[in-house]
């Protein structure tokens, strides 16, 4: 059985799982929002992690199929939780090939409508490198979500090949800084730099920041000194299963 095949499959049975992180504002330790990650729950090889299939379906356009259906996932969650008083952010990552879909906005516009939400319950999370494959029509693409009136991050910030004149021109809300500057800024000097500059940086433009990759309280408190707005990562929690959400933000309070 081919992997697209499989994936097909897998859409039809039911394998995958939203699973969600909790973005929380540093000063407070208020959630904000989720961002929706996708699990493949495969019955013999167990849960497949998004870096096993997620480039693969890329490669063969599936990915619309699956950005899809974490949309609208997200979607209904989002209204559920708004129905018990709960409100909150959906981010939600696009590839590339998203980027490249001429149609994404208008289904994008279906899945609120359907579901009776407005576009600034979303958030959603495109890299750099995904921008900079074909910068023209991904600029297209972002000015018509924005113009929807839904949020734009760009994700691993500092880690792609991109230029500051987009960062300038994309009609983008918010900044995320990549991990791998995040995890060890507590005792790496150079990492610490590189997160300060681009706190100062996205703020300079009117940009939210925002930090993933947080596992300790020292860098928590770190990067709220630094003036980070928001933050998500293990030590307040790894991606869980939506369900557990609810359960989740009573224990948290
Ligand atoms: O926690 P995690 O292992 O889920 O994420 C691994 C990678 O897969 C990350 O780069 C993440 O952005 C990506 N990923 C997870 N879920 C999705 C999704 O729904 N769509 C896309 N395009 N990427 C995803
Ligand atoms: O690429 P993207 O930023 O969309 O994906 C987020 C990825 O980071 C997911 O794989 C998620 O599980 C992972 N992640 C989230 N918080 C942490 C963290 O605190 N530490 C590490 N190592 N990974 C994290
Ligand atoms: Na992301
Ligand atoms: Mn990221």
């Amino acid at each position: 059985l081919s992997l697209l095949s499989e994936l097909r499959k897998a859409i039809e049975r039911e394998q995958f799982r939203l699973y969600v992180q909790p973005k929380l504002l540093l000063g407070s330790g208020q959630v904000v929002g989720v961002e929706a990650l996708i699990r493949w729950v495969h019955p013999e090889r167990g849960n497949v992690f998004p870096d096993e299939f997620i480039p693969f379906a890329e490669q063969t356009g599936f990915i619309r199929v699956l950005t899809g259906w974490v949309l609208e996932k997200s979607a209904a969650l989002c209204r559920d939780l708004a129905a018990q008083g709960v409100h909150l952010k959906l981010s939600v990552n696009l590839s590339t090939r998203d980027l490249l879909d001429q149609h994404l906005p208008q289904k994008f516009a279906d899945i609120l409508a359907h579901h009776g939400l407005a576009p600034s319950s979303f958030c959603l999370e495109i890299t750099e490198s995904a921008i900079m494959d074909d910068p023209v029509r991904a600029q297209h693409t972002l000015a018509r979500l924005h113009a929807m009136g839904v949020d734009l991050s760009i994700d691993d910030f500092g880690t792609g090949y991109s230029s500051l004149a987009y960062l300038k021109r994309l009609p983008v809300d918010e900044l995320k800084i990549d991990k791998s500057f995040v995890l060890n800024m507590e005792h790496d000097e150079g990492d610490k730099k590189i997160v300060r500059s681009t706190i100062d940086l996205g703020h300079n433009m009117g940009l939210r920041v925002v930090a993933e990759g947080i596992e300790s309280a020292a860098v928590w408190r770190l990067l709220a000194e630094l003036g980070c707005d928001q933050g998500q990562g293990y030590f307040m929690s790894r991606p869980i299963p939506c369900e557990q959400l609810p359960a989740w933000l009573v224990q948290w309070q």
